[in-house]
């Protein structure tokens, strides 16, 4: 790796052998696959491919949402797609997301599968199709349309952008980490002003909007991210905590947490989930004891 202070690009860029970092393995600067391998089927409507990441767990919250409000058709498989190990590279994954990353949903309930990759969009998609948790209209269908988009604007500066250069790139680089510090602290300030008059993002009721920014912006709050608790000092948004807590409190999210799940307490980590009694059975602690 070349020392990025004296660093001058060349006229046209050609990748590093390797451009260090945590996630270096999986980088590469072209689309599709790298393998053949086909996905799995399971017996449900629904099957999703995933990771539990914070981009996966709001799709597992909001199944887990839907089946909790009686909605037997939300039914679903989720499978378990390590990104590490390139999975998301394989061909099947590729023809459900051509961009290669988690969460990706088939919905086979209808005559042809449907497929849908972009995480706002499958909780769209779920939200329109059993008519849950978005606002039919006017100005709370406005609000919670404006904060899914916010989220899916303004995390990658949180994960891609401080995450990065925080935690995983191999040098620290002060310039880099103060400029995303910085936009991050702003984002929980919109977070935090925004919450101070409203228990939800979109006001009165839980909505998408909730579930697709607690994953992230909640595990911040709770310093659960790039223990980068202290660092941004987290404590200080009062409203973001109170409204974190509430959310998290949910039976719903506390299940959906854990499905793909592979790091942690084993007892949090339901790696498949096929049935909802596998959180009963098939928790990575019950499985060890076979
Ligand atoms: N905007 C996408 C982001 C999805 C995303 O970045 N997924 C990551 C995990 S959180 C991934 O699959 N990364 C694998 C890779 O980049 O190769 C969404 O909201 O669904």
């Amino acid at each position: 790796m070349s020392d990025s202070s004296r660093y001058v690009p060349p006229r046209v860029w050609t990748p590093p052998a390797s451009s260090g970092g945590r996630f270096a393995n999986i980088n590469r600067p072209t689309a599709g696959p790298t393998h053949e391998k086909e996905l799995l089927v399971g017996r449900h409507p629904l099957q999703l491919y995933s990771l539990a990441t914070p981009n996966g767990v709001k799709v597992t919250v909001m199944l887990e949402e839907l089946l909790a409000l009686g909605h037997a058709g939300a039914e679903y498989d989720a499978w378990l797609i390590r990104i590490t190990e390139g999975e998301q590279f394989g061909s099947g994954f590729v023809a459900v997301n051509p961009n290669s990353k988690i969460p990706a949903l088939v919905d086979r309930s209808g005559p042809t599968p449907i497929r849908v990759f972009e995480s706002g969009a499958i909780l769209m998609h779920l939200a329109e199709k059993f008519g849950a948790f978005l606002p039919a209209g006017g100005e709370a269908r406005a609000a919670c349309l404006s904060w899914l988009f916010w989220q899916m604007g303004s995390a990658p500066y949180l994960g891609g952008g401080f995450g990065h250069f925080y935690a995983s790139a191999p040098t620290k680089i002060e310039y880099a980490i103060d400029r995303f510090a910085m936009e991050v602290k702003r984002q929980l300030d919109v977070l935090d002003r925004h919450l101070a008059d409203n228990e939800y993002m979109a006001g009165g009721e839980y909505t998408i909007a909730d579930i697709a920014i607690w994953p992230w912006y909640g595990a911040l709050a709770k310093g659960l991210l790039y223990e980068a608790g202290e660092f941004l000092q987290v404590q200080e948004y009062r409203n973001v905590q109170r409204w974190t807590d509430l959310v998290a409190a949910r039976p719903a999210v506390k299940r959906g947490r854990m499905v793909n799940r592979v790091m942690g307490d084993p007892a949090s980590q339901l790696r498949e989930r096929h049935d909802a009694s596998d959180f009963d059975t098939k928790t990575q602690d019950k499985l060890s004891k076979d």
